[in-house]
């Protein structure tokens, strides 16, 4: 009977687990956080979550946005990363462009899948995940990486259809994969209790990420706070370029900031929910889907998160065959 009582009391947050699709909501030239107020920041985003996304990003999100391309509509957050080009042997290039995920409902518009986790799917090891707060903010990765950092959370996987998750790989995949490429981007989830952001947008949070989504380690006493786990998933149907894949056998795609390694690899946060919803769900028992309609948060159907989108501040093209990368002229042939 105790032992029964004891597993009733846990149970009340011992299993949420956020699965969700967010279409684009826009593909710009903006980095509100590593370039305030920048316009044209200096390489390619793609951004999905709330239409309050811009140069310039202070306070509450949730304030500002009025509507949001994630299934969850309380949810205001923005989450971007680099963009994938693919670049000819004839040094012109091709953004690369998105696609859905599998296991999300059908019609998505490009965009991410984020997740949120305890400290794993299935578990939060026993202890309180706290809510990220109002305007709190982080980045994971950085375009200047040049060597594989130990962050096991910053992945590229070759995918032999939507399904494949393994073998996780620190750079590009050296051989067209038939079914594109997966980038994953796990942000650190223990927190020093304090600061909302930092001068480096990092240092305010710590990393104890393991492979894949296996449990995290535990959170050091400099930061104490265990988070919910952060993840995104962005799938790059790279299948039309595999046809020209370089005689040499080099892999010939690049991140927009002119990384043709993948070390480089970053994504950036904005949290954005209202109220206290994503405590509520982190509280919660529910798992992905069950966690729609209400139980405990508000949803929305695939063609309302796909008419929400941002006004490109910056004009300039994207698409097409292009010279250089958007940002990158004196970058020379890298
Ligand atoms: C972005 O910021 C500019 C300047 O502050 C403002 O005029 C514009 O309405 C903002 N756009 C969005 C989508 O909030
Ligand atoms: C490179 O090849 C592509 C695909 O064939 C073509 O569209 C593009 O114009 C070429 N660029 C140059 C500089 O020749
Ligand atoms: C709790 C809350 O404010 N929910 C709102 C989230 O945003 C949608 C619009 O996208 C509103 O309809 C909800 O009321």
């Amino acid at each position: 009977m105790k032992w029964l009582a004891l597993s009733l009391a846990l149970a009340g947050h011992s299993q949420a687990a956020l699965r969700f699709g967010c279409s684009t909501v826009s593909i710009q030239r903006l980095d509100p956080l590593v370039e305030p107020g920048k316009i044209p920041s200096s390489h390619v985003h793609q951004i999905v979550g709330g239409n309050s996304f811009n140069a310039t990003m202070e306070g509450d999100r949730s304030e500002h946005a009025t509507c949001t391309t994630c299934t969850f509509s309380e949810n205001f957050s923005n989450y971007w990363t680099a963009v994938m080009f693919f670049k000819h042997s004839n040094g012109s290039y091709k953004r690369v462009p998105l696609m859905q995920n599998t296991a999300l409902p059908n019609g998505i518009n490009g965009g991410m899948t984020i997740y949120y986790t305890q400290q794993d799917f299935f578990s939060n090891g026993n202890q309180k995940i706290t809510a990220f707060k109002p305007g709190f903010r982080m980045t994971v990765g950085s375009p200047t990486n040049t060597g594989d950092q130990g962050n096991p959370g910053l992945r590229f996987v070759c995918l032999q259809n939507k399904g494949t998750r393994f073998p996780e790989l620190p750079t590009f995949p050296s051989q067209p994969c038939p079914g594109g490429i997966m980038t994953v981007h796990h942000f650190p989830a223990c927190w020093d209790g304090k600061n909302l952001d930092s001068p480096d947008h990092q240092s305010h949070m710590y990393n104890t990420v393991r492979e894949a989504f296996t449990p995290a380690g535990a959170c050091p006493a400099s930061h104490p706070v265990r988070m919910p786990q952060l993840a995104f998933e962005t799938l790059w149907d790279t299948t039309q370029f595999n046809s020209m894949w370089p005689a040499d056998g080099s892999n010939p795609f690049v991140l927009s900031y002119g990384d043709g390694v993948g070390y480089g690899t970053h994504a950036d946060y904005v949290f954005g929910w209202k109220g206290d919803a994503l405590q509520r769900a982190m509280d919660s028992n529910c798992m992905f889907n069950a966690c729609e309609n209400g139980n405990p948060l508000q949803s929305q159907s695939v063609q309302q998160m796909n008419a929400c989108t941002v006004k490109s501040q910056v004009t300039e093209e994207l698409d097409g065959w292009l010279d250089h990368l958007p940002g990158q002229e004196n970058m020379g042939n890298m």
